[in-house]
């Protein structure tokens, strides 16, 4: 049989972009890591973040030192993200690694920082996982990317990460603050 050389060239190519397709799509769902959200963060009952009775940091959202390490936990809800939205940025410090906790109080909301590869699902009733490290100190966006209602295109917020040292200083400023206001409470009384 004789096949024309105009022919070959182009079942050549043709082969080369279908071998090139599948690479890229392989390359897509298990290269660079991305899955459902894992169950690592385990389940909780969605009612109960809503009422804030989890009994667990939920309750109480923000960032926390366990087992020395920055786990910033937060809730979701139409339309903000407690903490993160309007005059509450999360506040991370630069260098360490922080993991989020994030669940949702009501429906499916997302979680992305803006310039990271932090992003996630928010599902009612489980607990997303993420862990990162900021090496740049700076305000980064976050938002919601899970169409989650009439306002939804108005949910975000901000992740504020300092450097190391004035974070510290935040802290005792924030601890200091708390100290003097339970004082203050005591002497009113
Ligand atoms: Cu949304």
């Amino acid at each position: 049989m004789q096949v024309h050389r105009f022919e070959k060239v182009w079942l050549g190519a043709a082969i080369l972009l279908i071998v090139g397709f599948i690479a890229t799509i392989a390359y897509g769902s298990v290269g660079v890591g991305v899955g459902m959200v894992g169950d690592s963060g385990g389940q909780i009952s969605a009612e109960a973040v809503q009422n804030g009775n989890t009994g667990t940091q939920f309750d109480d959202p923000g960032v926390v030192k366990e087992d020395g390490q920055y786990v910033v936990y937060v809730v979701a809800r139409q339309f903000q993200f407690s903490p993160g939205t309007g005059d509450t940025p999360i506040r991370v410090p630069a260098g360490e690694n922080v993991t989020f906790r994030v669940t949702s109080a009501d429906v499916v909301h997302g979680f992305s920082v803006v310039e990271t590869n932090i992003n996630t699902m928010v599902i009612p009733g489980q607990v997303s996982e993420v862990s990162a490290r900021f090496n740049e100190p700076g305000t980064y966006g976050l938002i919601c990317h899970e169409y989650c209602g009439a306002a939804h295109h108005t949910m975000g917020g901000s992740v504020e990460v300092v450097p190391p040292e004035e974070y510290d200083m935040q802290q005792e400023n924030i601890d200091q603050s708390a100290d003097d206001a339970q004082a203050q409470e005591e002497a009113d009384q």
